[in-house]
């Protein structure tokens, strides 16, 4: 599926993955797999199946292992991605546990320096309780990897666009460096802010990719859930174990959720991409702003990266508002339409201050470093009309123009 990318490339992206909106909508939902022909299939809530004779059944056993609205679903994201497989886990933290289980005590990660605060905290936090070794560097300076390698670095991690800074990594150029270097380096890409309507890593180079479905491929803030695509099948075998081993599993009625939501992926990016680009112009030309960070924009510093490895670009803008924290908080209380709340990638726009919120458990010295400063604000754009979210970010940065309460 990774080389079906239809011919027409309008804008300097890459061109759109052929098919992609026919394999959202029917790929896991064939209604003939059912005796009821249900052109919706249906939530399968049972727990266990029967089984012909001990040790034979018809393809599900236990839903911990496997059930039937998982694998609809599972099959849908695995087309989507260009994948052989995929899992649908409980969140996009469950994604990240199960991956890191593929490591051993005494081997190392060696991970993107901004990332989630939530995946930052696992790797430094709880990982290497269990005998992981972690590093962080900044991959976007190619020339860093190699120096970052260890003779024990086994996964490199990725995030692009990076959470909150929105730097952009090159997949194949990492891939590419890190398995020349040891082919067994399994090469992760966290997804999450691209969708596969953008971006499709496993194409790229990478082994691994993984998602928060809990933002653009469920689309609704109302599913909180992982998936992990791959092509290796050593890997997938280790990762059924790991999955029915570890219990990280999603209820079927959330997969059922999200398959919903991913049907319409195509349409949402699509309109995510335009609100953002709308909203980024706006912010870059505001004199109340410092600095505006979207991938979109020809001032973004990879800018020229992410039209040569992305179809386009997610809702997610970051920027500096002139003057201190204060500025920031009072902007944020003064938003009216945009909810001032953790989490991105649903219909309904969404603000944030990584350095209070998201971020707060990255150490303070670690965020000075990143750029994650009091003044930075991130966005999520989400399906509004374009005119009502300008308006009010408009209306909550006159608000910081008087005097501002310290
Ligand atoms: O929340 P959960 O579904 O467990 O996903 C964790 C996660 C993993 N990777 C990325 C890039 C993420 O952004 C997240 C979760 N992020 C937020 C909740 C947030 O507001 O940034």
């Amino acid at each position: 599926m990774a080389s079906r990318r239809q011919k027409d490339s309008s804008d300097g992206y890459q061109p759109l993955f052929k098919s992609f909106a026919t394999d959202a909508i029917h790929v896991g939902s064939e209604p003939e797999q059912w005796n009821s022909r249900a052109v919706v299939p249906p939530i399968s809530l049972s727990t266990t199946f029967k089984q012909h004779e001990p040790g034979k059944h018809a393809g599900f056993n236990y839903s911990r292992c496997g059930n039937p609205t998982r694998s609809c679903l599972e099959r849908a994201v695995a087309a989507l991605d260009g994948a052989q497989h995929c899992f649908a886990v409980a969140s996009g933290t469950a994604a990240i546990l199960t991956i890191a289980h593929l490591l051993k005590a005494g081997d190392e990660i060696l991970c993107m320096n901004d990332v989630y605060g939530g995946t930052n905290e696992y790797f430094s936090k709880i990982a290497v309780e269990f005998g992981l070794g972690v590093s962080f560097a900044d991959l976007t300076k190619l020339e860093e990897i190699k120096a970052a390698l260890k003779p024990n670095t086994k996964m490199l991690w990725i995030e692009t666009p990076t959470n909150p800074t929105l730097k952009v990594v090159d997949i194949k150029a990492c891939s590419d460096i890190v398995h020349t270097h040891n082919k067994d380096i399994i090469v992760v890409v966290d997804n999450t802010f691209m969708s596969p309507y953008f971006q499709r890593p496993l194409a790229l180079g990478a082994d691994v990719c993984m998602y928060s479905a809990t933002k653009y491929m469920n689309g609704h803030s109302d599913v909180v859930m992982g998936l992990i695509s791959l092509n290796r099948d050593d890997l997938n075998e280790r990762l059924k174990f790991l999955l029915s081993a570890l219990g990280t599993v999603p209820s079927p009625f959330d997969c059922y959720m999200c398959h919903r939501g991913l049907k319409t992926l195509h349409v949402r990016m699509k309109q995510h991409f335009r609100n953002a680009m709308a909203a980024a112009q706006f912010l870059e030309a505001d004199p109340r702003v410092d600095r505006v960070i979207f991938p979109g924009l020809p001032s973004h510093p990879q800018h020229e990266l992410t039209r040569r490895q992305c179809s386009g670009c997610p809702g997610m803008i970051s920027f500096y508002i002139k003057g201190k924290l204060e500025h920031a908080s009072t902007f944020l209380s003064s938003l009216k339409l945009i909810t001032l709340a953790d989490s991105l990638g649903g219909v309904e726009s969404l603000a944030e201050h990584p350095a209070s919120m998201t971020h707060v458990t990255v150490p303070e010295n670690e965020r000075k470093e990143l750029g994650i400063s009091d003044t930075l604000i991130r966005l999520s754009v989400g399906l509004e009309d374009e005119e009502d979210i300008i308006a009010d970010l408009d209306q909550a940065l006159r608000a910081t123009e008087g005097p501002i309460e310290q």
